[in-house]
């Protein structure tokens, strides 16, 4: 992670040695494509991430992802460079094509079961956003933002296992750690009453200590307070991609 600079429009789209490497299209803090900078980081598979600017997109960035949207992975060594979108696409065909380090149980039984716990996340990426979007807690209203998450906390209680993955994280634990990472976020904007609540989540707060220490995990990792500012600047519509650029680079300088 070495830039994290976006490129613009007016930017030329970089051009890499011909190394065979895949190519991440991405945003620093999108979270769907922090699910294939896992799965490639997991399978200890080397890539190039190119940064997006997605306010000011680079002209060319519609002729490589047909969404316009991050993630989309270009395939450098299959003909015709194709690219792909859609986080769970790419990262199932990462685990189809890369079965060194399979992230799926074999079994098509448990393997489906997986997908549809994946698929339901999405009801709580629904709710996370209304949380994300406030800065004050008193708009929030009643509701049970975390509801969505009980079959997750009771899911993993009944496996009895470190990981959804069993002894290692597996794709269901990647495919929902982005938000996972981000509830520290929302204590930081919101308060400590939207701290997940220990009793209620014993299991997955557990998870979550252990998935700080996968390594997978510490290769794209930014703390709550990082996450927070990023989404104060994307709420204030000056959604601040090059932040973590610019911190290196003042520092760097000082
Ligand atoms: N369903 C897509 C969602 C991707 C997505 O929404 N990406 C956002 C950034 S977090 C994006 O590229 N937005 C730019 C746009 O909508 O023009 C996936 O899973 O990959």
């Amino acid at each position: 992670m070495s830039d994290t600079q976006h490129l613009t429009t007016g930017s030329e789209k970089p051009i890499f040695p011909d190394d065979g490497v895949l190519k991440l299209y991405s945003m620093r803090f999108c979270p769907y494509a922090h699910r294939v900078h896992l799965v490639l980081d997991a399978k200890n598979l080397p890539y190039h991430s190119i940064y997006i600017n997605l306010r000011e997109k680079p002209e060319w960035f519609h002729q490589v992802s047909s969404s316009t949207k991050v993630p989309a992975l270009e395939l450098v060594k299959a003909p015709g460079n194709p690219v792909l979108i859609e986080s769970l696409i790419i990262c199932d065909y990462l685990d189809e094509k890369y079965p060194e380090v399979p992230l799926y149980p074999k079994d098509p039984l448990k393997k489906a079961q997986e997908k549809i716990l994946i698929e339901r996340f999405g009801q709580f990426i629904t709710a996370f956003y209304r949380l994300a979007i406030h800065e004050n807690p008193d708009q929030l209203g009643n509701t049970d933002h975390y509801a969505g998450l009980d079959i997750y906390e009771e899911e993993l209680k009944q496996r009895g296992t470190k990981f959804f993955g069993g002894s290692s994280p597996g794709m269901l634990d990647y495919m929902i750690w982005p938000w996972c990472e981000r509830f520290a976020s929302l204590k930081v904007a919101l308060g400590d009453g939207f701290e997940l609540n220990p009793e209620r989540f014993t299991t997955l707060i557990k998870w979550r200590d252990l998935m700080l220490q996968d390594r997978a995990v510490k290769c794209f990792y930014l703390d709550g307070k990082t996450h927070a500012q990023y989404m104060s600047s994307r709420r204030a519509g000056n959604a601040d991609y090059n932040m973590l650029y610019n911190e290196a680079k003042r520092v760097k300088l000082e």
